[in-house]
């Protein structure tokens, strides 16, 4: 094996271009491997391992500085630096991260998991190596997918205006998580077609055919669309960047020449690659939209899983019920249509459906204008990925207490991809902002009577819910919800939980059959159901708040900042996620650390003197 005498990239170096084609199938064999047993990244790594060979190959990390934006696809480059033997721990509990991560490696550049960043950072980095008088390479892989991020473009500008020593890496395989969209991704297919149609004129039809038959058939069907660009400008070169490309992504020995052919050049450069995603891999290849991120499979046979019926599909199931009933519903997804349940709604109402590219600013500002003439627009977010649009939540939809719904995913920590991705401030940053109305359903069916009610009232409503599964609900089911009110699930003579969404099957777990326990959900976060609280408060209650988002600024603040107003000082515990990020893991091994867990709630009552069963 020529993995086994590769543990940094200086051995890479040693090696002949025939070891290194070899090294690449080894890495391959080994990504599929280690995530047929994690679950991951698949696809998007399988694709880039002839990149990143051929990067480690020419640049000297980790003097030069190698950028993965989204950093979901350098699995090859975890392997090649250092962290071969650790590589089947990635994404598990005390394991390394799926992304790269500046404390995890100095071979990585950044740390990052949100799409879009890495231009603007190598900008950044060149600034600060003129800045500082220092001489090395800056490397920045961006997708197609990614550089639909208005950050990514807008760093272009920067990039394009300082025309500092850098190399980008766009790799194209037209892909984002689905198919990619925008016009910049039109762009680049017809640049594509345009090399393979000048390739053709060059070699003729036979040699092409016998290359590749697959792009051939392209070339055939967008021989139309070529004609179009044939003998338009390249945009990159309005920005100021030198473009040379589109070449194919595959051929290592090819990469390899070009890299060292563009290492040393002045000023910016991108290089347009074209590569596969699911390369080498025959189902990730035909489904590169499953295998972007599979669960753990069989290798030998690898097969689709269900993950069950998930929060994501109960509301995708709803809105495009509701879509029938209210013809001015538009959904908005900011390139997450599989992830937040609306592959179904998007078939069922194409035209009443948006995907933004990565780009939640726009998502967001969109659905601002949506509402201001007459839609009554949905936008589906993760909870992690909103966080890039707060400006506009404030800005563009709030002021002016527009109709738009967020429909709020992903909200708590969700495991495997660690900190970057966990939903846990949410409910802090939007429960400040005025207009805004809070609520977290309970069940799937709550979330529909939340949906209906949402749009009915309008105002700017959002409604979260956890990376979880669900019950199906019957279609039709479409329960009215008393806006603004809390339900009280079990009596309790001495205590009540307060706590919504995921947290409540704690509570209820912790409550048992203890009668002087009682569990309340909360189920509306802003504004709150003061009536109930204040007649908890003045009986005499005891109360404990338990939420699976970061206590500061959390519900708990709220509900205490509302007995603060009432003047009321009931024995109250604020549980919920401490002042630190926590990375990728065990969700019910960080619930448990953080206290908002069953065994947390119990320890909480008994400290307030309520009788409650051995805490374990
Ligand atoms: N929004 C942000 C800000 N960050 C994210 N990571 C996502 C959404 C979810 N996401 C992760 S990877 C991805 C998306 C939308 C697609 C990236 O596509 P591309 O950059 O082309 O890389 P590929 O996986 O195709 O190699």
């Amino acid at each position: 094996m020529v993995l086994d005498k590769v543990n940094s990239p200086a051995d890479l170096k040693a090696l002949s271009e025939d070891e290194l084609l070899a090294l690449a199938e080894e890495l391959r064999s080994e990504i599929i491997r280690v995530c047929a047993q994690n679950g991951g990244h698949l696809a998007s790594s399988l694709g880039a391992v002839e990149l990143v060979v051929a990067l480690h190959k020419v640049f000297d990390s980790p003097r030069d500085r190698i950028l993965f934006d989204v950093g979901h696809q350098a699995y090859a480059h975890k392997i090649l630096t250092g962290r071969k033997e650790v590589f089947h721990t990635i994404r598990q509990e005390g394991g390394i991260s799926g992304f790269t991560k500046v404390s995890e490696s100095e071979h990585d550049a950044i740390t990052v998991g949100h799409a879009s960043t890495s231009l603007a950072n190598a900008v950044g980095m060149a600034i600060a190596r003129d800045t500082l008088g220092e001489d090395y390479q800056i490397v920045s892989v961006i997708g197609d997918g990614a550089l639909t991020g208005g950050m990514a473009l807008a760093a272009l500008n920067v990039i394009g205006e300082q025309r500092r020593k850098m190399l980008i890496v766009l790799n194209d395989n037209e892909m984002s998580i689905s198919e990619n969209v925008g016009a910049l991704n039109r762009f680049f297919k017809e640049l594509q077609v345009k090399k393979w149609v000048q390739d053709t004129e060059k070699w003729g039809r036979g040699v092409l055919e016998t290359i590749s038959p697959k792009l051939f058939n392209l070339v055939d069907r967008a021989k139309e669309a070529a004609k179009l660009v044939l003998h338009q400008e390249n945009p990159f070169y309005a920005w100021g960047v030198r473009y040379v490309g589109p070449v194919d992504g595959h051929n290592l020995k090819g990469l390899v020449h070009l890299l060292h052919e563009l290492k040393e050049l002045d000023g910016p450069t991108i290089l347009h690659i074209v590569t596969q995603k699911g390369k080498g891999y025959t189902v990730a290849e035909a489904d590169p939209i499953y295998w972007h991120g599979p669960p753990g499979f069989n290798p030998d046979k690898p097969e689709k899983v269900s993950k069950g019926y998930s929060w994501s599909a109960a509301f995708g199931d709803a809105v495009t019920e509701l879509a029938h009933l209210e013809p001015r519903l538009f959904v908005i997804t900011p390139a997450m249509r599989e992830g937040s349940g609306l592959v179904r709604y998007s078939q069922t109402h194409p035209a009443r459906y948006l995907d933004t590219g990565i780009c939640e600013d726009v998502a967001a500002t969109a659905a601002a204008g949506m509402a201001l003439r007459g839609l009554k627009p949905v936008l589906a977010i993760y909870s992690t990925f909103l966080q890039r649009a707060y400006d506009q939540v404030i800005h563009d939809i709030a002021i002016e207490n527009l109709d738009v719904v967020l429909a709020v995913d992903r909200a708590g920590i969700v495991g495997g991809d660690g900190a970057t991705h966990n939903g846990v401030f949410d409910v802090a940053y939007l429960r400040t902002v005025p207009n805004v109305q809070i609520a977290a359903p309970k069940d799937a069916l709550e979330l529909r009577a939340m949906l209906k009610e949402a749009l009915r009232r309008g105002g700017p409503v959002a409604i979260r819910y956890a990376r979880d599964n669900v019950e199906r609900v019957a279609e039709g089911s479409w329960p009215e919800i008393e806006w603004g009110r809390w339900e009280v699930l079990k009596e309790g003579s001495k205590a009540y939980v307060l706590t919504f969404g995921k947290t409540l099957k704690y509570a209820l777990e912790a409550a048992g059959d203890n009668p002087e326990v009682g569990v309340v959900n909360a189920r509306f976060l802003k504004p709150l159901d003061r009536e109930l609280l204040e007649k908890l408060a003045l009986e005499g209650y005891k109360l404990v708040t338990v939420e699976d988002h970061q206590k500061m600024g959390g519900f708990g603040s709220a509900v205490l900042e509302a007995l603060g107003e009432l003047g009321l000082k009931p024995d109250l515990r604020v549980l919920g996620l401490p002042d630190q990020f926590f990375d990728h893991g065990s969700i019910p091994r960080m619930h448990r650390e953080a206290g908002i867990d069953a065994a947390g709630i119990l320890e909480a009552l008994a400290q307030m003197g309520v009788r409650v069963r051995e805490v374990g």
